[in-house]
Formats: C-alpha cells, structure tokens, sequence
C-alpha cells in the first residue's frame, strides 16, 4: 500500500510568526476561529494534513473570546505556548498552559477564552477529513454566542497537565519502535488514538512502519525524523506528518517529548492495522 499523501513538516517558528501577524489583522469576532490549517501539499488537497486528519495551529489575544460552537469531528489541542488562556467544554472551564492537553470530543459544546497578558498559542488536532469521507458533518453555532461558564475545573478528563504527563512518562513502558511511551485516555474520541513519548538525548528507534497515519507535535527537545524519504530536522512546537506505510525513523538530539495523534484505533477496530520493522 501506498498514501497518496506526502511526509511533511511544519514549522512553529514560521506558524508563531504568522499568527502574530494574523493576530493584528483579523479578530475572533470575524474569524470562528484563527487558525493556520496544514494542508499536506498534494495537488488538489484543500485542506487534509493525512487521509483521516487535519491538524492546525491556533491562537487567541488577551481578552479575546472564539465563540462556542460544536460539531461531529473529535478536536484534541496540545497547549504550546499558553497561561492564562482556557478552553470551556459542555460548560466546564478548563485552563489551557504550556505543555497542557485537552480534548474536545464530538458534539460537546467549546470555546476558547483568554484572560491571560500575552498571545496564546496551541495545537489542534481533529479528524475532520474522515467526518467529510463519512459524511456526518453536523456542526452547530451555540446561540448564545459564547455559552456561559457553569463550573471551573482543574481536574477533568478532559484535561491533561503536562506536570502529570512528564511524570507518568517517567514510569512508562519503553519500546523499540516509539520509545518510553504514555496513552491518553479519550475513550469518547474512538477515531483517534493519542500518545506521548520520552526520547533521551541521543536515543534512536528501530525503524517501522505502520498502517496508521500519524501526527507527531514537539513538545520539548530536537532531533531528525525520516519519514519515507522525507528527512525533516524539528524543534519544539513543530508538527510532523506520517502517512500510513511510511518507514518511520527517528532520532531525538536532546531529550525530547513528542506528542502524537493517529488513526490506528481505527484501524485496529477495522482489522486493517499491521507494523513491521523495516
Ligand atoms: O478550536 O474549535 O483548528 O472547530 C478547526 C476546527 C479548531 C476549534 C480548528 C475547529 C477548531
Ligand atoms: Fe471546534
């Protein structure tokens, strides 16, 4: 089997940069959200990042407010550069800060607030492109504009501090193929499959490849990936696509926590999941 899409590389630095630019021009009262889609650069694709997934760089200003909505698509966001931002899901607030991550499962009401001083910047990961292969794509402004906040929460499953994350990494299970690696828990979300990673400085995997695609986002550290032929050199907040089948290497520079977002749930619930060393 081959994918159609291309291994490819996304830049934080670049995406901060045009978000800071973005962030002078348009606001949140014209923009449902302000983001940056990273369309995998394929002849005729609008808007996929891989076959099943969309993944999207988004920011929000002190004060600002993206109004609630909710839709079909699972959305998870991995917190790059947050404090004081929050995101409110089925009336929970739940604090969005560096290093957090927090899920949006299907059909639940969200939007995002800011009662920070500096811009915030996160990751979003969703599986929109499957929703559109599938064709329920329901979506629903709330008609309160912004829905009111009915509890503030600190703990919730929705919401995965990275103080945790690091220290249940700590303790994980290691593996030749994806290193010392934690799972988070999204049993609501069964199209996606999320994990972390804990790569030492210096550590290589066995190259695989697998009949999932995958997302990768940097969370801490640097390092090269090879995905197919694709090497890409990363840095903390840059995103990584993997088609499903392509041969996966990495190697982590520094001591490094990656965060990746994939399809294999999916694909193991079909039966269609493999791995092989290669
Ligand atoms: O924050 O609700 O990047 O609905 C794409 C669609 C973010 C969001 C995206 C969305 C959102
Ligand atoms: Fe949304």
């Amino acid at each position: 089997m081959h994918s159609e899409f291309v291994p490819a590389h996304w830049r934080y630095a670049e995406a901060k940069w045009a978000m800071q630019a973005a962030g002078r021009l348009i606001g949140t009262d014209r923009a449902e959200r302000r983001n940056f889609v990273m369309r995998n650069p394929i002849s005729g694709n609008d808007y996929a990042t891989l076959r099943t997934l969309i993944a999207a760089y988004q920011s929000i200003l002190p004060g600002e407010k993206a109004r609630t909505h909710r839709h079909a698509p699972h959305a998870l966001r991995v917190i790059l550069d947050a404090k004081g931002a929050y995101s409110v899901v089925d009336g929970d607030k739940h604090p969005m800060e560096t290093g957090d991550i927090v899920l949006t499962p299907g059909w639940c009401w969200h939007g995002h607030g800011h009662d920070g001083t500096e811009q915030a910047y996160w990751f979003d990961g969703l599986d929109v492109p499957l929703t559109r292969l599938l064709e329920p794509m329901f979506f629903e402004e709330h008609p309160e504009g912004f829905a009111p906040v009915k509890r503030v929460t600190e703990t919730s499953p929705m919401r995965f501090r990275f103080s945790d994350t690091l220290s249940k990494l700590a303790l994980a299970p290691d593996s030749v193929h994806f290193g010392r690696t934690i799972d988070i828990p999204a049993p609501t979300m069964p199209t996606l499959t999320l994990k972390v990673h804990a790569w030492p400085a210096g550590w290589r995997n066995v190259p695989y490849r697998h009949a999932a695609n995958t997302i990768y986002v940097v969370m801490r550290g640097r390092g090269r990936s090879t995905i197919g032929e694709s090497a890409f050199d990363w840095e903390f907040g840059d995103t990584l696509a993997a088609p499903a089948w392509s041969r996966i290497e990495h190697h982590a520079a520094e001591e490094t926590v990656m965060f990746s977002m994939s399809d294999e749930q999916l694909m193991r619930w079909a039966r269609y999941y493999r791995l092989e060393a290669v």
